[in-house]
């Protein structure tokens, strides 16, 4: 029987790091649909996210995305962070939003453009030491949309390059994340389209630079618990972005697409040592909110990242052994799935309670009247936009 207490336990000390984009307006290359109440700047994104963590007692922490939240005194913004009981976290650099870098960024052709990207990145390790960031996740759209457009090797040599110039800036504990897609925006090849990829340049870099997997970043049907297994092995993932997709890079709620998915991943964290806070994982969320309010919407992701966990806690670790050195293909299976279908909300309410907190954090936000009270006060100013 798993240890319902030691699964408690385990989840008291997991955090989940919210994305500030996440509170501002999206929508897709269609339409962004404009919400009341959405935060003006980055002090009110932080705000946003604090009512998150009040609520959920999990989500301590905001990733920052440069220049989106940009501002003149990183200081004030830790501060303000910090009054409203959450801190800044992962550093994201943005390299994929001027017109500049149309045939690339660090991989473009030109030296020129090259350097000016790799500034950029030398500007959010300055930002990092200012906010105390540990983490700078780079994700690049480089890439090419037609065969024989550039050479695909040389963009290999040029983006080897402005990685390890980043690397060689970093100081202290500071970690270089690199993320992966698979496409898009570019269609034909992607500099960085995958783990491997990913993997390949962090081991050249060194012990700081690790992997980020998004999980809506790979082609349909991918084994993605695969991966997070391989990595933890190789003591290479550094983090998640989680959420959820249907069909590309949906970036929906975690969990809401495919919650056997994400129970499936969060087994092999935990197999792999990856729940231990020591492990240094970021379990970050890259979602965006383009139909539903933002702020429930980062709380029920929360919630399902809690609820996977406490699943994954639940199985029977001894059973499953027992069941899988004895070869019993059908056992081992029934175990793993006892604990995917244990219902787990009573136990993470029991915890809630434990801790203080509201057992229904999503009743508690939406009777707290935060909701109105920001529609009240946010009159005026230009409200933040995914790439505003
Ligand atoms: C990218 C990638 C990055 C995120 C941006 C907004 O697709 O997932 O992590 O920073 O989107
Ligand atoms: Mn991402």
């Amino acid at each position: 029987m798993a240890d319902r207490e030691a699964a408690k336990q385990i989840l008291r000390t997991q955090r989940i790091e919210l994305p500030s984009w996440a509170f501002g307006n999206s929508g897709t290359r269609f339409k962004v649909f404009a919400q009341p109440g959405v935060p003006r700047d980055p002090f009110e994104k932080i705000a946003d996210a604090a009512q998150v963590h009040a609520f959920t007692g999990a989500a301590p922490s905001i990733a920052l995305h440069i220049p989106w939240d940009k501002v003149e005194d990183y200081g004030k913004l830790a501060a303000a962070a910090a009054d409203a009981g959450i801190a800044l976290g992962t550093i994201n650099a943005n390299v994929f939003q001027d017109d500049d870098y149309r045939l690339g960024s660090v991989t473009n052709p030109d030296p020129r453009i090259r350097r000016k990207a790799l500034d950029h990145l030398l500007e959010c390790v300055d930002v990092m030491d200012q906010t105390g960031s540990r983490d700078l996740k780079l994700w690049f759209s480089d890439g090419t949309n037609y065969p024989g457009q550039d050479s695909i090797r040389a963009r290999q040599d040029r983006l080897a390059e402005a990685l390890a110039a980043v690397y060689e800036r970093l100081s202290g504990d500071q970690r270089l994340i690199l993320e992966y897609k698979l496409f898009e925006p570019a269609f034909y090849t992607m500099d960085v389209p995958d783990w491997g990829t990913s993997f390949a340049h962090c081991l050249q870099l060194g012990e700081r630079a690790k992997v980020c997997v998004d999980t809506g970043h790979h082609a349909p049907g991918t084994n993605i618990e695969f991966i997070v297994a391989f990595l933890l092995r190789a003591g290479k993932l550094g983090a998640f972005d989680f959420n959820s997709r249907f069909y590309a890079d949906d970036d929906l709620i975690v969990g809401a697409a495919d919650p056997f998915q994400l129970f499936r991943i969060l087994f092999e964290v935990l197999v792999g040592g990856g729940l231990d806070p020591d492990a240094g994982i970021a379990f970050m969320l890259d979602q965006c909110h383009n139909i539903e309010p933002k702020i429930p919407g980062q709380i029920r992701s929360v919630m399902n990242v809690q609820e996977a966990t406490a699943k994954v806690l639940l199985v029977d670790r001894d059973a499953l052994a027992e069941a899988q050195a004895a070869g019993d293909v059908l056992a081992a299976n029934a175990v793993l799935m006892d604990g995917y279908n244990t219902d787990v909300r009573p136990l993470l309410a029991e915890l809630r309670e434990e801790l203080g907190l509201n057992p229904d954090p999503m009743k508690a936000y939406l009777d707290s009247g935060y909701a109105a009270r920001i529609v009240a006060e946010r009159v005026g100013g230009t409200p933040a936009g995914w790439g505003a």
